[in-house]
C-alpha cells in the first residue's frame, strides 16, 4: 500500500509554499485592490440567502439569556472561574469586541465577530479572549446560525453585567458574522506593543484610535508605560475621543468595567506564556497563550501581567472601584509578572480582597495607571468624585455609555433587532424621521419638475452624489436618508462648494414645497435620477433609473455636529477631490472610498467612469472629464484613456497631461485617480470591458446598478 510522503502528512501542499514572496513582496507600491473583495459570499458557508436578521427575531431570547447566564457560574476545569463566576472575563470580551471601533473611517466594533480572526485573535491585549469564546461554545453549538458570535459576544457581556446585579439598558441584535478577517489598517508598525510609526509631531495618526499596535487602546501602565497617569488621560481623551467618547463616557466606562473582575499577572510572562493563537501549534487547536507555570490557569494565569482586583467584591456591581480610588493613597509597585501598578499605601487594606481562586489568601485592591489617571487629571476627577457621590448618576451613565459602546457600530436603530431595543432615541444613532413613499407617478412628475427647473446634469449628479456618498459600510452612518446635506456641518463643506449647493437646494426646496409630499432626501435622489436619465438620453439611450423612496428629513437638532465631522470627505475619487488633510495618496483613498461605500471593483470602475463624463467633479474641475461631451452618459472616459492616440505625462505632483501623439497637442487632463484605471493592470483590465465597442450597454446598465446601490445604500 503506498503510504502518504511527509510533506503531505506535514500539510505542505498549499499553491504557495510557505515564506514564497507574492505579489505585494514584489512590487510593494502597487495599488492594492483586496480590500474590495473581501468578505465573498463564497467564504459564508450558509450561503447568498442566509438571512441572519430573520434567524435571531426567532430565538427564544430568554432562553438564550438563560443558557449564557449558567454558563457564566459553571466553572470549567480547564479554566476555572475566578471567583466562581465568568462575568469579568466576558465583560473584557465584549468590550475588546467592540472597543477597535474608531471615528475616522467607522471600522472596527462588535459587528462581524472579528474578535475570532487574526489579528485581533491574537492580540496581545486580547490574552485569553480565547477561553472566553470557548467557554461560549456550548451555547453558540446549541444555538447555530440563529445566534451570530458578533451577537453572542456582546450579548454575554450584557448578561454578565445583569447577572452581577447592574441593570442595562438592554441589547439589540442584528450583527452578522463574517467569515474572514477585514482588511483594516492598523497601523505600520511591525511588531506588537510598539507605536514608534503613528505619532507625527503629537498627533495619532489618522484614522487609528489606539496608542499602540495589538492594543483596544490605551496602556494601562501609561504612554510608554511610563507609569504617568496625567499623560495617560491625555492618551485616554484621544483614543477614547476616537471611539466617540466624551471625559463623562470615559470615566463610566473605565469606572465601570473595573468594579468587576480583575487582571491576570502571576509569573513573569517570558517563563510561562507560549505564543497567540496565531502562532500556536496544530494541536492547541486554536487556543494561544499556552501557560506552563503552575496550573497554567486559576491562580497562576497570566494574561496582561498586571495583577489583582480593584474592589473587594469583583463578581458584584457596586461603586467600591470609586470609593476606593478616592478614599484610599496608592503608592506603586510590581506585579509577579513585573509590571507596574498601584496598591494602597494603608497596609491595612492589604488583605481586603478575596483571592480569586484560593481561600485562605487575601490581596491588596489595586489599580492600574490609566484608573489612577481618573482621580489625578482634573477633568476625569470632577466627573468620578461626581459619580463617587451620586452612585445612580454613575450607573445611568455607565448604561448610557456601555450602550452605545456595544452599539455603536451596528448602524441606524431600524437594524436593531430582538425583545430588549430600549424604546429611547439616542443623538449618536444619527435618528433620521419615517418618510412617504412615493408613486411611480409621483416620482416621474418630479423628474419632469427637477429638469425644468434649470438645475443642470452635473448639479442635479453631483449633490445627489454628496448626500448618498458620505455613506460608510463600515458603521453605517452617513448616507442620503435624512437629507442632512442640507445641515450643519454638511452643507458647509468645501467638497460640496457649499455655494452652488445652496442654490441647488433651495430649487429642490421649491419643487418640494410645491409637491408638499416628497421630502427633501427623497428629491435629491429624484434630482440624481433624472439627471442621469438626461445625460443618456443625450448620448442617444432611454433608461429609466429606478428610485426608491421613503427618506425622510432629519432636523438640525437631530444631528450631531461634532460627530457628523468625521464624515466630512477630505478626498472623493469619485468627484476628482483631493485635500492634504486626507491621510492616504489619492489611489488607495479611492480604494477606502470605495470599500467604504461596499462597491465591487467593476462598480468602482463604472461609478468613476460614468461621474466623470457627467461633469460631476467637486467644483466642475475638468481633470479626468475624457470627453468632448460632457452631460453626456457614455463610455467615452474609458475610450479616451485606453486609446494609444494619447501619451501622459506628469505635469504636477498627482495631475497629468494627456497629448496626442500625432499632433502634440493637449487633449485632456486627468489625476492619478483616473490613470489608476490605465495603469493597474487588473483595473485596466475592468477598464478594457468598458471601453470595448460592446461594451457600452455594459457599462450604463452597470453605472445605473452601482449608482443606486449608492443612494440606497443607507436604507434598511
Ligand atoms: Fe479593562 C481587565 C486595561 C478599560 C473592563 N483591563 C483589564 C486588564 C487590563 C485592563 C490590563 C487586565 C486583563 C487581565 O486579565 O490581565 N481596561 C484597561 C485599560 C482601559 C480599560 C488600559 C482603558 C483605560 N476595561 C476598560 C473598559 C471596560 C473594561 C472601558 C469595560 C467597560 N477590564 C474590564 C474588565 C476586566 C478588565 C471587566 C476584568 C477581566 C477579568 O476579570 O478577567
Amino acid at each position: 500500500a503506498a503510504t502518504l510522503t511527509p510533506l503531505l502528512l506535514a500539510g505542505s501542499v498549499n499553491a504557495t509554499p510557505i515564506g514564497a514572496p507574492t505579489n505585494k513582496f514584489w512590487w510593494p507600491e502597487q495599488l492594492d485592490l483586496s480590500s474590495l473583495r473581501v468578505h465573498d459570499v463564497r467564504s459564508n458557508p450558509y450561503g447568498a440567502d442566509f438571512d441572519y436578521v430573520a434567524e435571531f427575531s426567532k430565538v427564544d431570547y430568554q432562553a438564550l439569556k438563560n443558557d449564557i447566564e449558567t454558563t457564566l457560574t459553571n466553572s470549567q476545569d480547564w479554566w476555572p472561574a475566578d471567583w466562581g463566576h465568568y462575568g469579568g472575563l466576558m465583560i473584557r470580551m465584549a468590550w475588546h469586541s467592540a472597543g477597535t471601533y474608531r471615528v475616522h473611517d467607522g471600522r472596527g466594533g462588535a459587528d462581524g465577530g472579528q474578535l475570532r480572526f487574526d489579528p485581533l485573535n491574537s492580540w496581545p491585549d486580547n490574552g485569553n479572549l480565547d477561553k472566553a469564546r470557548r467557554l461560549l461554545w456550548p451555547v453558540k453549538q446549541k444555538y447555530g446560525r440563529s445566534v451570530s458570535w458578533a451577537d453572542l459576544m456582546i450579548l454575554a457581556g450584557n448578561v454578565s453585567l445583569e447577572s452581577m446585579g447592574f441593570q442595562t439598558l438592554g441589547f439589540a441584535g442584528g450583527r452578522a458574522d463574517d467569515w474572514e478577517a477585514d482588511e483594516v489598517y492598523w497601523g505600520k508598525e511591525t511588531s506588537m506593543l510598539s507605536n514608534e510609526e503613528r505619532y507625527e509631531g503629537g498627533e495619532l495618526e489618522r484614522p487609528l484610535a489606539a496608542v499602540q499596535m495589538g492594543l483596544i487602546y490605551v496602556n494601562p501602565e501609561g504612554p510608554n508605560a511610563n507609569m504617568d497617569p496625567l499623560a495617560a488621560a491625555q492618551d485616554m481623551r484621544e483614543s477614547f475621543g476616537r471611539m466617540a467618547m466624551n471625559d463623562e463616557e470615559i470615566v463610566a466606562l473605565v469606572a465601570g468595567g473595573h468594579t468587576l473582575g480583575k487582571g491576570h499577572g502571576a509569573h513573569k510572562p517570558a517563563d510561562c506564556v507560549g505564543p497567540e493563537p496565531g502562532a500556536a501549534p496544530i494541536e492547541e487547536q486554536g487556543f494561544g497563550w499556552k501557560n506552563s507555570c503552575g496550573k497554567g490557569h486559576s491562580e497562576d494565569t497570566v494574561t496582561s501581567g498586571l495583577e489583582g482586583a480593584w474592589t473587594q467584591t469583583p463578581t458584584a456591581w457596586s461603586i467600591l472601584y470609586l470609593d476606593n480610588l478616592f478614599r484610599m493613597d496608592w503608592e506603586q509597585h510590581t506585579s509577579p509578572a513585573g509590571a507596574h501598578q498601584w496598591r494602597p499605601v494603608d497596609k491595612r487594606m492589604h488583605e481586603i480582597v478575596p483571592d480569586a481562586h484560593i481561600a485562605s489568601r487575601r490581596n491588596p485592591p489595586v489599580m492600574f495607571t490609566t484608573d489612577i489617571a481618573l482621580k489625578e487629571d482634573p477633568g476625569f476627577r470632577a466627573v468620578a468624585e461626581r459619580f463617587w457621590k451620586n452612585p445612580e448618576e454613575f450607573d445611568a451613565a455607565f448604561a448610557r455609555a456601555w450602550f452605545k459602546l456595544t452599539h455603536r457600530d451596528l448602524g441606524p436603530r431600524a437594524r436593531y433587532v430582538g425583545p430588549e431595543v430600549p424604546e429611547e432615541t439616542y443623538i449618536w444613532q444619527d435618528p433620521v424621521p419615517e418618510g412617504n413613499t412615493l408613486s411611480d407617478r409621483d416620482v416621474a412628475k418630479l423628474k419632469k419638475a427637477v429638469l425644468k427647473s434649470g438645475l443642470t446634469v452635473p448639479q442635479l449628479v453631483r449633490t445627489a452624489w454628496a448626500s448618498a456618498s458620505t455613506y460608510r459600510e463600515s458603521d453605517m452612518r452617513g448616507g442620503a436618508n435624512g437629507a442632512r446635506i442640507a445641515l450643519a456641518p454638511q452643507k458647509d463643506w468645501a467638497v460640496n462648494n457649499p455655494q452652488e449647493l445652496a442654490q441647488v437646494l433651495s430649487k429642490l426646496g421649491a419643487i418640494q414645497a410645491d409637491h408638499g409630499k416628497v421630502s427633501l432626501a427623497d428629491l435629491i435622489v429624484i434630482g440624481g435620477a433624472a439627471g442621469i436619465e438626461q445625460a443618456a438620453r443625450e448620448a442617444g439611450h432611454k433608461i429609466d433609473v429606478l428610485v426608491t423612496t421613503g427618506r425622510g428629513d432629519a432636523t438640525q437638532e437631530m444631528t450631531d455636529v461634532v460627530s457628523f465631522a468625521v464624515l466630512e470627505p477630505k478626498a472623493d475619487a469619485f468627484r476628482n477631490y483631493y485635500t492634504g488633510e486626507a491621510y492616504m495618496p489619492p489611489t488607495e483613498m479611492l480604494i477606502d472610498k470605495a470599500d467604504l461605500l461596499g462597491l465591487t471593483i467593476p462598480e468602482m470602475t463604472a461609478l468613476l467612469g460614468g461621474m466623470r463624463v457627467l461633469g460631476a467633479n467637486a467644483d466642475g474641475a475638468t481633470a479626468g472629464v475624457l470627453t468632448d461631451n460632457p452631460g453626456t452618459l457614455n463610455n467615452a472616459f474609458f475610450v479616451n484613456l485606453l486609446t494609444m492616440d494619447n501619451e501622459w505625462s506628469k505635469s504636477g505632483e498627482a495631475t497629468y497631461i494627456g497629448r496626442n501623439r500625432a499632433t502634440g497637442k493637449a487633449v485632456y487632463t486627468a489625476t492619478s485617480v483616473d490613470l489608476i484605471f490605465g495603469s493597474n493592470s487588473e483595473l485596466r483590465a475592468v477598464a478594457e470591458t468598458y471601453a470595448s465597442n460592446d461594451g457600452e450597454a455594459l457599462f450604463l446598465s452597470d453605472f445605473v446598478a452601482a449608482w443606486n446601490k449608492v443612494m440606497e445604500a443607507d436604507l434598511y
